[in-house]
């Protein structure tokens, strides 16, 4: 059973002008893509043909580069799709509301550390809210397409929010400035998924 590139729920211009059109469809259909037909392959004929990428990140040998970049790539970009959402739709709440407030004291200290961690992973990678089991949230990134469900990558617990910073995540809009695309991220957060996998993972 082949992984499938995963549709989006909106328009490759539902972002703008946060995110542009191009740099969406570019993103999904070349990278993404790209990532998804190469993990399949990767797979293919071997023992984790037919597990669920969940599975697949959970227990992987991190020397089997392939399974861990491509397979990462799939997984990083379909959690990425569904965090966003058109602006105003769905604010932070609830349960995970206070766990941010709990370990950082209010949600704009939460956006400094989550701003700095994806401003200061050199290179290309993602930065990561995580939860914990019992609820506990912690801010980490992984460089590459490394994952926080990746056994001993020194980023714990399951992603409920991720942020691609790589430079084909911004570069054609906002070119070398990464802090602005950081900024600009946080007007298309889809919260109400955040809030969902939280919900789901603590
Ligand atoms: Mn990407």
């Amino acid at each position: 059973m082949a992984f499938e590139l995963p549709k989006l729920g909106y328009a490759y211009d539902a972002l703008e002008p946060y995110i542009d059109a191009k740099t969406m469809e570019i993103h999904h259909t070349k990278h993404h893509n790209g990532y998804t037909n190469n993990l399949n392959n990767a797979i293919a004929g071997t023992d984790l043909d037919g597990k669920s990428i969940d599975d697949i990140l959970t227990n992987l040998e991190l020397d089997n580069a392939a399974v861990r970049n491509n397979g990462g790539g799939f997984y990083n970009h379909s959690l990425f799709w569904q965090v966003m959402n058109p602006e105003g739709k769905g604010r932070l709440s609830g349960a995970l509301a206070d766990a941010i407030n709990d370990a950082y004291g209010s949600f704009e200290e939460f956006k400094t550390a989550f701003s700095k961690a994806a401003s200061t992973r050199f290179g290309s990678g993602w930065a990561w809210l995580c939860v914990h089991k019992g609820g506990k949230v912690e801010i980490c990134s992984t460089p590459n397409q490394d994952n926080p469900l990746m056994p001993g990558i020194g980023c714990g617990g399951t992603p409920i929010l991720g942020l691609d910073v790589w430079e084909h995540a911004y570069y054609l809009n906002y070119q070398n400035r990464r802090p602005d695309y950081i900024n600009a991220f946080f007007n298309v957060i889809n919260w109400n998924e955040v809030e969902r996998r939280y919900n789901a993972a603590k």
